[in-house]
């Protein structure tokens, strides 16, 4: 791994004055200071020198990473000038192999320095062309994210020095049109291709697209929903590559395989279709996987930030990742593209931070807030505790809020003492101290037996205690709940309702409480009656009413095959159709998820204001979706009772009668819950800035003009 700039050096913002001392020693001209942002895109850096140099020196190269750029200047004499923009001295780079004997650096002691460069390491430096895209339908999903996949797949592409990296987010103002375009014209030898759930239509469109070109690229597709429809893309594509994890080290293969520098079963992480032993072209039915590479084995996981800048033009959030993977194989959720667990070291972020920092400077309006993708910030290990509330030092030290997600057992653990708890609790709160905005917890049930056909390796009481620690503790939090499962009996589904109504969950916050206090007081029953909140446990439910899902891979997905339950695959959500156990729970569920379809849109915008607001105004917003969830929860009560009056065996025509049932008292409910939240819209455009209040009014007059109950193909239950 390269050695990183520290952060108290002060060369770290001197990029800019360093590239102009380049510029001076290449051509003897005095350039005047490039815009900071061109720093963070290589290739507008690069064609920025060329016009500015123009006709005085011959080729110039920009290559490397954010951390580290190099700027190569081929000079009149024949010679180049080689600048490292960290201010760091040449020797201290980790050179990749190829350039040894082919860059030649006449003063490795000094960032800059005159350098013989090979015709090869010329080509090296320029090709392959590289184009990473990431898809989107702008419909579903309209707050864009900072994209990470191709953010670190283009990091470490660029650690090798090999080739030009740029990258096209369809979040960001591109249609399908407009990347298939960007394709024709910009001819990428390599085409890389990030896909998640819902967007295998746009995969195909570019990929025929793709195929279509003489010669076509090399085309490689990664990310969640490429590692759930493997083969039936390969099926499609011949030629196509599917990387099957983490992306770093593929890219970095694939770039010496196309050098010839390896094969490509030596490639890490792909699925091909091969060819067999002996035979020279591509043949179909010989599919092939090469080896994944184990966490971290590339270095870092951290990205480029060339499209942060318009991220937060298209008034999207930053994304970063703490840690990778997860330290549990919970049933529901396929572990083999995410992986194990592994932690980021908090001196992999200083620098991060820094240059995060500086993009957020430039945007005062957007708020200085970091959402930390980790599917488990804490992790595991002696050293857990430090290293999260080092981790949280570095993210308030660069002024910035934070949110995440973790496990409950990172709150109570039935196996660990008083003084683990005690030591827990006491992180929680240096976590908040220290710019914890909110954690997301995947309770997804409370009750055992469903917690163990799910794998959590929690149990309910535990999940309790937890719930009760980080309310008292003042912990912002949103609990996950899968209320359906495909494998559940009534009595399940009746023990998740009284679950979920329970009251004596949610505590008040404590701030002047200590922590051993809390630690005994949750699992004291006159000390939580003392200090309850009040209110039921749905109420800090993100999602209401939520199905289970079989993803593809997943071993609750081959558990619902095995009990013969299993329909269509449908790969292009990299997920599999299902019947339930208990029929009157699949009426149930297929009724709640025409509830959530039709409140999606109005609870996604208060979601949305939620995230951009603070104080009253962001309390009524809660207070409004709070009315929404009390909504839902009545909806479960009254289908559970329905379907208890209906026969546990399926009699012809019951179906019908225990659909209309539910129909007609989601139908009076939601007419209950109109007259509710017209009362609550009105009580929160009171204190809303007007454009928030006129984008809260037109939900509002579309949702309550919505007559069907239609399905739609959105949900967030990542919570994030
Ligand atoms: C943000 C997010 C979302 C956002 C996505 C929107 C957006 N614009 O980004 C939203 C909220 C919409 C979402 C929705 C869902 N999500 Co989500 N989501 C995430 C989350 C938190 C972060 C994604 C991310 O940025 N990861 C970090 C980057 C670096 O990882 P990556 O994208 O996978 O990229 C790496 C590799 O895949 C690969 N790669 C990716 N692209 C490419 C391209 C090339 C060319 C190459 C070589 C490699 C490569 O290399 C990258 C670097 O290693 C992840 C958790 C996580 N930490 O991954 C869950 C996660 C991906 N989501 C998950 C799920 C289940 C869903 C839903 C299906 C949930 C649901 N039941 O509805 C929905 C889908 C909704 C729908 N109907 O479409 C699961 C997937 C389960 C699994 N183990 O595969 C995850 C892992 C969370 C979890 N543990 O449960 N999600
Ligand atoms: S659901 Fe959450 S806790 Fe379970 S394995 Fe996946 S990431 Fe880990």
């Amino acid at each position: 791994m390269q050695e990183q700039r520290n952060i108290a050096d002060p060369t770290v913002h001197a990029a800019g004055q360093l590239l102009v001392e380049a510029v001076r020693h290449a051509a003897d001209l005095n350039m005047i200071r490039a815009d900071e942002a061109l720093l963070l895109d290589p290739q507008r850096l690069q064609q920025f020198l060329e016009t500015a140099t123009a006709g005085r020196v011959g080729r110039v190269r920009v290559a490397g990473t954010l951390d580290r750029r190099l700027v190569c200047i081929e000079r009149q004499d024949g010679q180049w000038t080689l600048a490292d923009l960290s201010g760091h001295p040449h020797r201290t780079r980790t050179w990749p192999g190829w350039a040894t004997g082919r860059i030649d650096v006449e003063d490795a002691d000094s960032w800059l320095s005159s350098a013989r460069l090979d015709d090869q390491a010329v080509y090296r430096l320029s090709r392959p062309v590289v184009l990473l895209a990431a898809l989107y339908h702008p419909e579903n999903f309209p707050l864009p994210r900072f994209p990470l996949g191709i953010s670190d797949v283009a990091r470490a592409a660029r650690t090798t020095l090999m080739g030009t990296v740029s990258m096209a987010d369809m979040q960001l103002g591109l249609t399908l049109p407009d990347l298939v375009q960007l394709v024709a014209q910009q001819q990428p030898d390599i085409l890389g291709v990030s896909a998640t759930f819902g967007q295998h239509d746009l995969m195909t469109e570019l990929l025929d697209a793709a195929y279509a070109m003489l010669p076509p690229p090399l085309v490689i597709a990664g990310g969640s929903l490429t590692a759930r429809n493997e083969s039936l893309l390969l099926d499609r594509y011949p030629a196509l590559l599917i990387a099957r994890g983490g992306g770093e080290l593929t890219v970095q293969d694939l770039l010496a395989h196309w050098h010839g520098d390896m094969p490509l079963h030596d490639v890490h992480g792909i699925g091909y279709n091969g060819a067999s032993r002996g035979e020279g072209t591509l043949t179909i039915g010989h599919r092939r996987r090469t080896p994944k590479p184990v966490s971290r084995e590339h270095g870092d996981f951290l990205p480029e930030l060339d499209l942060l800048p318009s991220t937060f033009e298209h008034h999207g959030v930053a994304q970063l990742e703490a840690s990778r993977g997860c330290t549990n194989f919970c049933s529901f959720c396929p572990r083999g593209h995410k992986g194990q667990w592994a932690g980021g070291t908090p001196d992999d972020f200083r620098w991060m931070l820094n240059e995060m920092g500086a993009v957020f400077d430039r945007y005062p309006e957007i708020s200085r807030t970091l959402y930390l993708v980790d599917e488990e910030f804490i992790g595991r290990g002696p050293d857990a505790v430090p290293r999260a509330l080092e981790m949280a030092d570095l993210l308030h030290g660069a002024r910035f809020q934070w949110e995440t997600s973790c496990r409950i057992d990172q709150v109570t653990h039935p196996d660990k003492g008083f003084a683990w708890h005690a030591e827990r609790a006491g992180m929680w709160r240096g976590l908040l101290e220290r710019g914890l905005r909110r954690c997301l917890f995947g309770v997804e049930s409370g009750v055992d037996s469903i917690l163990r056909r799910f794998n959590k390796e929690t149990v309910g009481e535990q999940n309790a205690l937890a719930i009760r620690t980080l309310s008292a503790l003042g912990v912002p939090t949103r609990y996950t709940y899968i209320a359906f499962d495909h494998l559940m009996t009534l009595q399940e589904l009746e023990a998740t309702y009284a679950y979920q109504g329970r009251t004596d969950l949610l505590l008040r916050p404590l701030p002047g409480v200590p922590v051993e206090e809390i630690v005994n007081g949750v699992r004291d029953p006159e000390w939580v009656q003392a200090h309850a909140a009040g209110r039921a446990f749905h109420t800090g439910i993100s999602y209401m009413l939520v199905s289970m899902e079989c993803l593809i891979g997943a071993a609750y997905t081959k558990q619902v095959q095995k009990a013969g339950l299993a329909g269509e695959v449908r790969p292009s959500m990299g997920r599999q159709d299902a019947r339930f156990a208990d029929w009157r729970i699949g009426v149930c569920s297929r009724w709640a998820q025409l509830w959530v379809d039709r409140n999606f849109a109005l609870d996604y915008t208060l979601k949305s204001l939620e995230k951009i607001l603070d104080g009253q105004p962001r309390h009524r917003v809660r207070g409004a979706r709070v009315v929404l969830k009390d909504a839902a929860y009545t909806v479960l009560g009254g289908m559970i009772a329905a379907a208890e009056q209906a026969p546990a065996d399926p009699v012809p025509g019951q179906d019908l009668v225990l659909e209309q049932r539910i129909r007609t008292l989601l139908d009076e409910e939601f007419g209950v819950l109109g007259d509710r939240m017209a009362k609550a819209v009105t009580d929160v455009a009171g204190v809303l800035p007007a454009d928030s209040a006129r984008v809260l009014a037109s939900e509002h007059l579309r949702w309550s003009q919505t007559r069907q109950w239609r399905s739609i193909n959105a949900s967030d239950p990542c919570g994030t």
